[in-house]
């Protein structure tokens, strides 16, 4: 074999290239994208310690590293598979033989990849074109480069990422549907809504965040697309005997609308990955009970589409809740459509998105992130906020600052801050305590300010205990510390 010439280097590149943007044609951003497998084990590969660094100090950039690398191993495999088609066509003096071959080549790995056929088409057919287009102008191994075909071809690939980029938009953009049986959930978040803090900052949410702005974490770049009604959860393992729940089944279960806040036990400590929603769902207890677990270490692996899976007590998940709904709309796939199951008062990560299996154990196993040397299955931490938005001149002399502050079920009972590092501590206001059993509270307190103010915050649980003071990273048990801030006025 002759060493490849830059032109066929670069038309081979070009096949990878339209190769992955057939499959973004065909299939999307979703797991039938040839880029979701290969990302998928890149993630898998990749260490914990660099993981762990990475959610940490780069956050939802990382992905970008991911998708990245991903699309460059794709380019490389579709565009050798081109190159050898080119190649073959060129031997055999038939540019149509060279074309069938590479899309055939690039059918059965973008299926082997996805398991999807038919999605596997988008590929196919875009790169076998392409590689019939440019062996076209050299049938007899002779060629003379035309800078016109190149440029068309080019043109086509544009065309295609565009209409794709466009469908995809057009496709999410569709408005999300209310949740079934949430009645109630509306009156709810108006509720919260009348109760929230008044406040000068716009930019804050109040006791409930919006869908659009609710953090997200997950451990893949592309979300499962798991439709509700080939959804069910299983409960498997130390049990008389397993038990099926489909969506149906699961949503005429008693329901209930609750304010739940979640808290990334990755979060920096003044960070963002805190929020509040109105969700609706059935309590998972009963549902336990009927399964009468009998396993030694009375724990559980809860186990999801995604290759998530976490291990804790049956006894913390008997008091969680099966979610369907978030402010009243069907769960949105990116916080774990159709099902996931909130833990009160424990790190985010109990939080299981796209939940299919509940595994009870006989001996106690790592999750995910334990795995990777995390210890985020217990309680949250005692935490007050103090972000850039919640720090607000009033024009008059005076400076108010807002914020959340967070304690699980422990319940917050007050937020003190000092403005003057440390020295002299007040309360602040404080959003009416609600009923439900894991939810942040707002707090609100206005000073004169004159000069540099350095604001400190902390919260009390309502255990009483006040929030701890040593500062600690968020590996491997969550940040600690309290949050400050200069405030120049
Ligand atoms: N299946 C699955 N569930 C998951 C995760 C995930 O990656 N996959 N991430 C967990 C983590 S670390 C957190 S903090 C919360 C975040 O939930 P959100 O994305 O809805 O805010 O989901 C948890 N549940
Ligand atoms: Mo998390």
């Amino acid at each position: 074999m002759s060493i490849p010439s830059r032109r066929e280097l670069v038309i081979a590149v070009l096949g990878g290239v339209t190769a992955v943007v057939g499959s973004y044609v065909a299939a999307g951003y979703t797991p039938a994208f040839v880029i979701a497998p290969i990302d998928a084990q890149i993630v898998a590969w990749t260490p914990g310690v660099i993981v762990t660094y990475m959610i940490e100090n780069v956050g939802e950039e990382a992905h970008l590293l991911h998708v990245s690398l991903a699309i460059i191993t794709a380019v490389g495999a579709f565009g050798a598979l081109s190159f050898a088609g080119r190649r073959l066509g060129r031997r055999v003096e038939d540019p149509f033989v060279g074309g069938v071959v590479t899309g055939v080549s690039t059918w059965l790995l973008a299926t082997a990849l996805t398991g999807e056929l038919l999605y596997a088409l988008g590929p196919a057919v875009s790169i076998m074109v392409l590689t019939i287009a440019l062996s076209l102008e050299q049938p007899t191994g002779e060629y003379e480069p035309s800078r016109r075909r190149t440029l068309v071809s080019l043109g086509a690939v544009a065309a295609f990422l565009g209409t794709g980029i466009l469908g995809n938009r057009f496709f999410r953009g569709a408005p999300l549907p209310d949740a079934p049986n949430s009645e109630g959930s509306a009156e709810r978040l108006e509720e919260l809504r009348q109760q929230s803090l008044d406040t000068a900052a716009s930019d804050l949410p109040g006791l409930v965040s919006s869908i659009e702005g609710f953090y997200n974490v997950d451990i893949a770049e592309l979300d499962p697309e798991l439709p509700a009604e080939e959804w069910s959860l299983t409960l498997t393992g130390e049990i008389e005997s397993e038990r099926t729940l489909t969506y149906d089944e699961l949503i005429e279960r008693d329901v209930e609308n609750r304010a739940v806040s979640l808290r990334c036990v990755g979060e920096q400590l003044n960070g963002r990955k805190l929020d509040t929603a109105v969700w609706t769902g059935t309590p998972i207890r009963p549902l336990i009970e009927s399964v009468d677990p009998e396993g030694e270490c009375g724990c559980a692996m809860l186990r999801a589409e995604d290759g998530y899976y976490v291990q804790f007590p049956i006894d913390v998940l008997a008091d969680g809740f099966l979610v369907w709904g978030m402010n009243g709309k069907q769960l949105p796939t990116a916080h774990g459509y159709p099902v996931r199951v909130l833990i009160p008062g424990h790190w985010g990560e109990t939080n299981v998105k796209w939940l299919t299996e509940i595994e009870l154990l006989e001996r106690e196993a790592e999750g995910y992130w334990e795995e990777r040397g995390w210890q985020g299955t217990g309680p949250v931490k005692t935490v007050a906020k103090l972000w850039d938005e919640g720090i607000t001149e009033l024009g008059d002399g005076r400076v108010e600052l807002t914020g959340h502050a967070y304690a699980g079920t422990r319940g917050i009972d007050s937020v003190e801050v000092s403005v003057d590092g440390g020295e002299t501590w007040n309360d602040a206001d404080l959003s009416e305590s609600l009923p439900d059993e894991d939810v942040w509270r707002q707090w609100r307190y206005t000073f004169e300010s004159s000069g540099t103010h350095e604001a400190v915050v902390r919260a009390v649980d309502g255990e009483g205990t006040q929030q701890r003071r040593a500062e600690s990273d968020p590996a491997p048990t969550g940040a600690s510390g309290w949050v400050s801030k200069t405030i120049e006025t």
